[in-house]
């Protein structure tokens, strides 16, 4: 008797999917959206290794009507030719075994650490089905699998003189809590890929639509034209953007950097494509060298006297937009979100290499290094006036009986990770929350209309808005370069406007005020935003609340014909009475909150600008954008 094929290999394959399948948030983050669509970035981070080595210039992504989602590109092909240790095709094996992926490959950089380069395997897993075609060798070789399991052998089916992979899954619904892809989300995630490797063709096809929609992202200046991109919607202070770019043994940097005269800083760091969003060692090089450079430049100049005091980071920063791409064979990736770039070495190669290429540029071009060094200047002097009013209003502070602002109503626990603050956009909200709440652990803080816009302000302005240093000082953090979590009063901030236009606007105002200033408490997950229901819907004494237009339908379609019912929409807070605002909104046993997150800062970064920025017709375009997925205006 032929002794069973079936080895050990197999079943600890088996156990490895089926790991995956039970506890999918260790491999993808979540099975939320972001997880969702994290399979897609998995699959492309494939073939852009492929790109990566030199093997790949085009790659096709396909959202089918069915939310299945093809992913096609040139490169060499999933090798298909027997893997010794499991005696099985290469293709099953980078689909079946955990981090097989690489395996194969030589020692190049690869897109990987973090939730990514988790492997290919790991979507099989999570797709009710998935089909695999490889054009190699003379060949077209095609298999499918149902759940991470292959349901047949592969198979040559056709023959091809190309070569590529091309990958179709369909997500498993029994896993996902929505399987809808979203265009917004996969259309910026590949534009900010393409820009990373400069000429790879990255085409975005929806075949959801009745007329197919179609992006095609390809930039032949690379990081260069990143920044030009992110700063389109802005005023540059020089015309062209910097640029450098350098390989050693430690790897390869590239550096564009444009400033603008705008006062926010935009740094996006990545290290092997991934957007090292904690940071690290090639940002510390980088601002290092940036400080260092221009403070010497602006003394050899005279810019800066003798007398004076050094230009400080952040000054130097304000409306500095950049990009830095490493890449590093063996990255290590740190902090909570392993997006923190850990190679010392990398540090001091950034840093000799910008202080000796910015250093060159600045010599080669006086008028836009003056600009930059007048501009920094002007930066500093608006900081210590800032820090001096401050200053002063800690001192007023003090001689009072407690520095918290007037109108906040504390909650009683001190506890941090135990509270929550309620920013509420108006006094009579204000009111109501204070009478619903939870006094032990909920404290209120009442906003007056419309808060100032800080993308338009400096940091001086800003800091002389009252409803802006009630956050500030409720918070407890401080801002900007005196910003430290530890300090946070509350670990959860929850918005809670009206959902109205003008609620809308003040949540956007808001969320600017903490994407500018407070970024870290929105990285640290501790902003919300509350969701108030949008209608109460009544059948004599019994009641019911909807919180979209689809679960009124859904409460409707749910009541028994001919029954007599009213339907209330809410537009303010202020229409609920404190009861109803403690059990649709505020009780955490029943309330729904939006956790805000930056999964997406290129998306986050453009909003901002285009919705708050100088410019209207920005705005303007992206109000026509959104335009079909708005529920109701109020008139
Ligand atoms: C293992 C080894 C090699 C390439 C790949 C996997 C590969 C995986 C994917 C996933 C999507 N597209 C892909 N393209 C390639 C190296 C192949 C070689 O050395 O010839």
């Amino acid at each position: 008797m032929p002794k069973s094929t079936y080895s050990g290999k197999d079943i600890q394959v088996l156990e490895g999917l089926e790991a995956v399948r039970k506890r999918p948030g260790m491999y993808i983050g979540s099975t939320g959206p972001k997880g969702l669509h994290h399979l897609v970035y998995e699959v492309v981070d494939n073939s852009v290794d492929e790109a990566l080595a030199g093997a790949c210039t085009t790659i096709d992504i396909v959202i089918h009507q069915d939310n299945a989602v093809s992913v096609v590109d040139n490169g060499r092909g999933i090798p298909v030719d027997n893997v010794p240790k499991y005696r099985k095709p290469g293709v099953e094996v980078v689909l079946t075994v955990l981090h097989a992926g690489g395996k194969f490959g030589g020692d190049g950089y690869k897109v990987s650490g973090g939730l990514h380069g988790v492997g290919v395997s790991v979507v099989n897993a999570l797709s009710k089905r998935l089909e695999v075609e490889v054009k190699r060798d003379g060949k077209i070789w095609t298999q499918a699998y149902e759940r991470g399991k292959p349901l047949g052998a592969l198979t040559a089916t056709g023959k091809s003189k190309a070569s590529g992979t091309k990958v179709t899954f369909w997500p498993d619904p029994d896993i996902f809590e929505e399987v809808e892809f979203s265009w917004d989300t996969l259309a910026s995630r590949m534009r900010e890929t393409a820009f990373l490797n400069k000429n790879l063709k990255i085409v975005l096809t929806d075949e959801r639509e009745l007329e197919p929609r179609r992006a095609e992202f390809r930039y032949s200046g690379g990081i260069v034209d990143f920044v030009k991109y992110l700063n389109e919607k802005r005023e540059a202070l020089h015309a062209k953007i910097i640029s450098f770019e350098a390989e050693a043994e430690e790897g390869t940097v590239e550096v564009a950097l444009q400033w603008n005269s705008g006062y926010n800083e935009t740094v996006m760091a990545f290290a092997n494509n991934i957007n090292t969003h904690e940071g690290g060692t090639h940002l510390e090089g980088f601002r290092t060298a940036l400080t260092r450079t221009l403070n010497d430049y602006a003394r050899k100049h005279g810019i800066l006297k003798e007398k004076d005091d050094n230009l400080s980071g952040e000054d130097i920063r304000e409306g500095l937009t950049a990009v830095i791409s490493v890449k590093l064979r063996d990255p290590q990736f740190e902090g909570q979100t392993k997006t923190k770039l850990g190679n010392t070495e990398m540090r001091s190669f950034v840093q000799s290499v910008v202080t000796q290429q910015l250093g060159d540029y600045l010599e080669e071009h006086p008028k836009p290094a003056r600009s930059i060094v007048t501009k920094a200047q002007q930066a500093s002097k608006a900081r210590m006036a800032a820090r001096k009013a401050r200053e002063l209003t800690r001192r007023k502070g003090l001689l009072e009986s407690s520095t918290l602002p007037g109108k906040l109503a504390d909650c009683s626990i001190r506890e941090a990770a135990l509270t929550e603050i309620f920013l509420v956009e108006g006094d009579s909200a204000g009111g109501s929350a204070k009478q619903a709440r939870d006094r032990s652990f909920q404290a209120i803080l009442p906003l007056r209309g419309k808060i100032l816009n800080v993308e338009k302000a400096n940091i001086n302005k800003a800091l002389s808005s009252q409803e802006i240093q009630a956050m500030i000082t409720a918070f407890g953090t401080g801002i900007a370069e005196e910003f430290d979590l530890e300090q946070a009063r509350y670990h959860k901030a929850i918005i809670m406007t009206d959902a109205d236009v003008d609620g809308a606007h003040i949540r956007c105002l808001i969320l600017t005020f903490f994407y500018r200033y407070m970024r870290e408490m929105i990285e640290a997950g501790y902003v919300y935003i509350a969701q108030p229901p949008l209608y109460k819907v009544s059948v004599g004494k019994k009641h019911e609340y909807a919180y979209s237009d689809k679960e009124l339908q859904q409460a409707l379609a749910r009541l028994p014909e001919n029954t007599k019912y009213n339907i209330q929409r809410y537009k303010g807070l202020g229409e609920m009475n404190p009861e109803q605002l403690w059990d649709t909104t505020m009780d955490p046993e029943s309330r729904t909150l939006l956790q805000v997150t930056l999964d997406d800062a290129l998306a986050a970064e453009e909003a901002f600008v285009d919705l708050m920025g100088d410019q209207v017709e920005p705005r303007r375009e992206f109000i026509q954008r959104q335009a079909k997925n708005v529920r109701f205006l109020d008139v």
